[in-house]
């Protein structure tokens, strides 16, 4: 049994924190309709969905990844890079206190979900402008308690680590090397997005297959090329506001 704690789009997020790319219009109606679908395809795959109040002062609260890092044992509570993302995290710690022991990352702390990979008792950890050394600190403590290692990654040219690296089968990652260095992933097998798909490297994992952006056909075919199965979702307009596919959803595994 696994929930899926998603939250509507924002009426604000033409407000949403950009770094990477210009301010594009987000057609709001449209934006709605995209992250429902991404819901079905999240109820397809075997998830109960949770979905928490619409934030309509919170532009990014959609990307719900990036509050929390849930593990097996425990859910650590993150402080955001950006600090208008900060109480972003208030009602998903809320929810989440009903499947988990909590525990939070505290200043000078700061950790975005979207930097964390876990694979297996791994958490991959992005050094990115979002989350710090001090953060990842805090994160490696909260996990070691339950038998998790943390290996910082140097991240480079993208938001965050997960928008260049992602698991996309048990002992496989979808990758994007401009954005990271594939040697810190020894042990994997690694897939390169094509190389016209630069931001193809974040698809959403739920049991055996995979969520997936429409856009990326040519990383698609890659992947299916592999036995692995696709689910495909339109994002362009949460992919305006720097989202992918991991960044709409905190699955709790139960
Ligand atoms: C931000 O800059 O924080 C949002 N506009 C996008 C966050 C995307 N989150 C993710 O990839 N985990």
């Amino acid at each position: 049994m696994r929930i899926a704690i998603t939250r509507a789009v924002s009426p604000s997020i033409e407000r949403c924190q950009l770094t990477h790319l210009a301010r594009e219009a987000i057609d709001l109606g449209v934006a709605r309709a995209q992250h429902r679908a991404y819901e079905d395809r999240l109820v397809e795959l075997g998830c109960q969905i949770l979905r928490l109040p619409v934030e309509p002062d919170l532009p990014d609260s959609v990307f719900v990844e990036d509050t929390a890092i849930v593990l097996d044992e425990v859910a650590v509570i993150t402080r955001p890079g950006a600090a208008s993302r900060r109480p972003e995290t208030v009602s998903v710690a809320h929810a989440l206190a009903a499947y988990r022991e909590l525990c939070h990352i505290e200043p000078p702390g700061t950790v975005d979900g979207g930097d964390i990979l876990r694979v297996g008792r791994m958490l991959f950890a992005g050094l990115s402008s979002r989350s710090n050394e001090a953060g990842l600190e805090q994160l490696r403590t909260h996990a070691s308690r339950f038998g998790y290692t943390l290996k910082p990654v140097d991240v480079r040219g993208c938001l965050h680590l997960k928008s260049a690296v992602t698991q996309v089968a048990e002992d496989t990652l979808l990758i994007h090397r401009d954005w990271v260095d594939g040697a810190a992933f020894d042990d994997m097998e690694l897939i390169d997005v094509d190389p016209s798909e630069p931001f193809g490297a974040n698809a959403l994992l739920v049991g055996d297959a995979v969520i997936y952006p429409r856009a990326y056909s040519r990383t698609r075919e890659r992947l299916e090329g592999r036995e692995i199965t696709v689910k495909a979702v339109r994002m362009s307009e949460l992919a305006k506001a720097e989202g992918g596919v991991t960044c709409c959803s905190l699955i709790v595994q139960l």
